[in-house]
């Protein structure tokens, strides 16, 4: 409040106020007054990506605008935000996509070409923010998208890595990591250095007695960290409703950076201090679904969950409620269990430092917080050491002793001398050392507790969460099925798709309404239309020929059939089934006669997708597509019939031309672990069809769709149980076609087999966990009937037209009204 501006000077600044360019020459003008002054170049000396920064500071400005007008309108109603709290946030580039939700793109290509520049050439200059894994990471930025774009108040919070997932380079065939340090020139944040909060680790607690004789829980003692703002803005589709993303950076505080011995001269151990502080928000760790408990992750979790937390309260403060109004103004999603420590320091924060009593404090928090799980496989699920917790955040492990405490003496009430139970709903297991469950205590200290697609949340509800079902009640545990931001997966990715789509429906409202793609439907067998729809497809196509030429050297044919798996590399994700299942075809072809070969469909299959850096059977898996792909690629007998390409270093910006090109992609993991899956949907909503296990989103994307234009095969979630027992006790016998791929591999067909010996020991003496050897035969047999279908291409395009017609439930925009409504209690502002 101090820093405005005086009521009788506002005038003179509404007067000068920034404005937005409207025009081709005023945005030109933009663009070359920050050449020339931002950038200090000059028309002798602006490369592509001096030009890119000039576009980018332009629209920048724009943005600015409206992020302006949104946060002093959101402030003004005072009505709940929502605070989405994620570890990772996938956002990709952002250029292209702040131009088209201003539907300023189409100026602005003119605008540049008449300025000397491609706009695809400059688009490509700038660096993917990688702040994230996968589907968690990219879900996270199709919310805020959704969020924007239908004008809720909403911020996301997280953290600001120097170093984002690594980039992966393929070196003889074998995943080799490279630190991908992203910030070298990121127009789009903000540094808000008067932003700052004091974080403390370690230390220990003392208790205190006022004048009262009342006690409180002083933690003091300890080491302080310092947190930083910087802040990016989020623009919606066509709304003047740009949000916050605060990404907090961590250095030393000022206190702690050690002028005395800098001074004194030595320097390096105040150096080394610095860098203990700056390495908080260092890196990203790098893996996904699986829990390596490391004491630096703990660090970056309480850093930005207690940065985020003061500033949020900050924020509730100033509006000068009371705290039982809190949770009408404040809704906080936990993303995973990453930030499940917010539970523990908001009620350290009401009974240690604002006073309230524990009952009242827990009542605020259980009303504010909402946890979303994203997996049901066990080596996922988050456990921290007690020890760890104890030195790290003293105080926050007694607040967790008290939670469970309480908690254990209700469900003693309710359920009494059910021993058992109580040590299974415990937050604490009694492991050696003991650990905390984080997803029960996330549990207890929310409101709703939501898996990511139907038979996820049923699956949640009875496996892995089944207690707290009989304990809560069934109401507490919801389903919010993914979905994905049809502007950045559509529209921004599949331009021409999007506007032969425009021209059918009478305009774009579709992509905010995306159920309208049910018009499509009477345009199905449209030949025509069908013509026009494949022939996108084809360019698409040429389009990732193009690249594949260029990066791998490998030539393929744009009409064969493009097979796509692009995904993280892990064993329940099945890539290797994929891979085995090109073997077989491989071995198939070289047993062809001519006649036989003239009939077939030539293929190329493409993989893509990172490796976590300690997991070794996964690098395997690339190992050996790589293997194949030098090995089938150069066999004459083969030519044009099946090629093999493993695309290097897959991120948010290749997903965006690889979907579009697929006629067929993989979503084949084991029933019942693959939670929902994101990229399903991004495939079928660019007119790609799709080989699939009835498992997370692939059922629902069958009933909305319909079962004849999807490949579904392989057993249910409810038959892994009993297959996994058979593998273990009983004598399996091997699927023959598996047999044969593995015999292949072992004789060195691929190289040296002790390289692969890991993979097969996997389906043998390992019991073969995931299934391959069960679902095998049901694949083949489906990729068999894939063929076949592909051939006519008529009956082809009219499956995929009538697919994409019925995909309007997979927007996020859904996703995010089914939160809104069910779980925040959320209503939009908006910005005049
Ligand atoms: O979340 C993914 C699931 O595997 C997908 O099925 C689902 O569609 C998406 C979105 O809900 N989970 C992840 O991506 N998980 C991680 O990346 C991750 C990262 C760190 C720690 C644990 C998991």
């Amino acid at each position: 409040i101090e820093s405005s501006i005086p009521q009788p000077l506002r005038e003179k600044w509404r007067k000068f106020a920034a404005t937005e360019f409207s025009t081709k020459d005023e945005f030109q003008k933009e663009v070359v007054k920050h050449v020339e002054t931002t950038l200090a170049r000059s028309l002798y000396n602006c490369d592509e990506l001096a030009a890119y920064s000039g576009v980018a500071l332009a629209f920048r400005d724009r943005l600015i605008i409206d992020w302006n007008k949104t946060q002093q309108a959101q402030t003004f109603v005072d009505q709940k935000r929502v605070y989405y709290l994620s570890l990772e946030f996938l956002m990709g580039r952002t250029l292209d996509n702040a131009m088209l939700n201003h539907r300023m793109k189409d100026t602005a290509v003119e605008g540049v070409s008449e300025l000397g520049f491609r706009m695809e050439d400059l688009i490509e200059q700038e660096h993917d923010a990688a702040l994230g894994n996968g589907g968690l990471g990219r879900l996270a930025a199709c919310f805020l998208d959704s969020l924007a774009s239908l004008n809720y108040p909403a911020w996301g919070y997280g953290l600001r890595y120097r170093y984002g997932i690594f980039k992966q380079e393929i070196i003889d065939g074998y995943q080799v990591e490279v630190p991908d340090y992203w910030l070298d020139f990121n127009p789009w944040e903000f540094p808000r250095h008067e932003i700052t909060v004091d974080i403390m680790f370690y230390g220990y607690v003392r208790k205190s007695t006022d004048e009262n004789g009342q006690t409180s829980h002083v933690w003091e003692g300890g080491e302080v960290v310092q947190a930083v703002a910087y802040d990016s803005p989020i623009p919606g589709f066509a709304t003047s409703t740009t949000n916050n993303l605060r990404l907090w950076s961590s250095k030393p505080s000022s206190g702690e950076f050690d002028f005395q011995k800098f001074n004194s001269g030595d320097y390096e151990s105040s150096v080394r201090d610095q860098q203990r502080a700056e390495t908080i928000s260092a890196v990203l760790y790098p893996n996904d679904n699986i829990d390596v408990g490391k004491e630096l992750r703990l660090k970056q979790q309480y850093f930005w969950v207690a940065a985020s937390l003061y500033d949020i309260v900050r924020r509730f403060k100033k509006s000068g409620r009371a705290w039982s109004e809190f949770s009408d103004q404040v809704s906080i999603q936990l993303n995973d269990t990453h930030p499940t420590l917010a539970i523990v320091e908001l009620q350290r924060i009401l009974v240690d430092k604002e006073h309230l009593e524990w009952d009242e404090a827990w009542n605020i928090v259980t009303q504010t917080f909402g946890y979303t799980n994203h997996t049901v496989l066990p080596e996922a699920l988050e456990k921290w050491s007690v020890p760890l917790v104890q030195n790290l955040l003293p105080r926050h492990l007694q607040i967790i002793y008290d939670t469970n405490l309480f908690f254990l003496q209700s469900v003693e009430r309710r359920f009494p001398k059910d021993r058992e139970l109580l040590s299974r709903v415990s937050i604490i297991e009694e492991s050696n050392p003991q650990v905390i469950r984080m997803a029960y205590l996330a549990i207890i200290g929310s409101k709703k507790v939501n898996g990511v697609a139907e038979l996820h949340s049923d699956l949640i509800k009875t496996t892995i969460f089944k207690d707290f079902v009989t304990i809560f009640g069934p109401d507490k545990f919801t389903n919010v099925t993914n979905g994905v931001t049809p502007r950045r997966w559509l529209h921004q990715a599949n331009p021409e798709l999007s506007k032969l789509i425009a021209d059918k429906l009478g305009g774009f409202t579709f992509l905010k309404d995306l159920t309208l793609l049910n018009g499509l439907e009477k345009y199905a067998d449209d030949k025509e239309f069908q013509k026009d729809w494949m022939h996108i497809k084809f360019r698409n196509k040429q389009r990732l020929a193009k690249y594949i030429k260029d990066t791998t050297g490998i030539v393929v044919n744009p009409s064969a059939l493009f097979d796509i798996q692009v995904k993280r590399i892990h064993e329940y994700k099945r890539q290797q089934m994929n891979i085995f299942g090109v073997i077989s075809r491989y071995l198939a072809i070289k047993k062809m006669t001519k006649e036989e070969k003239k009939k077939l469909v030539p293929r190329v299959s493409i993989f893509g997708g990172k490796a976590a850096p300690g997991y070794w059977m996964a690098k395997t898996i690339i190992r050996l597509v790589t293997a194949v792909s030098e090995v089938v690629n150069n066999d004459p007998d083969v030519g044009d019939l099946l090629k093999v390409v493993f695309i290097e270093d897959y991120n948010v910006s290749k997903a965006e031309f690889l979907c579009p090109a697929s006629d067929l992609s993989e979503h084949i993991s084991t029933a019942g672990t693959e939670a929902s899956g994101t990229s399903n949907m991004k495939f079928v909503l660019n007119g790609g069809l799709i080989i699939g296990t009835c498992d997370g989103a692939n059922i629902e994307i069958t009933r909305e769709i319909g079962e004849d234009r999807i490949f579904l095969f392989g057993h249910l979630a409810e038959d892994v149980d009993d297959l996994r027992h058979a593998h273990r006790f009983g004598k399996t016998e091997m699927d023959p076609a598996l047999r044969q791929v593995c015999d292949e591999i072992e004789k060195g067909t691929f190289g040296d087999p002790g390289v692969f010996s890991g993979l097969i020991h996997a389906l043998t003496d390992g019991g073969d966990y995931y299934l391959v050897s069960d679902d095998f035969a049901s694949y083949l047999a489906t990729h068999k009937l894939v063929d076949e279908a592909f051939k006519n291409e008529e009956a082809w395009a009219h499956k995929c037209i009538m697919a994409v017609s019925a995909m309007g439930f997979f927007t996020s925009d859904r996703a995010i009204l089914e939160y809104a409504e069910n779980i925040w209690n959320l209503e939009p502002v908006v910005v005049a």
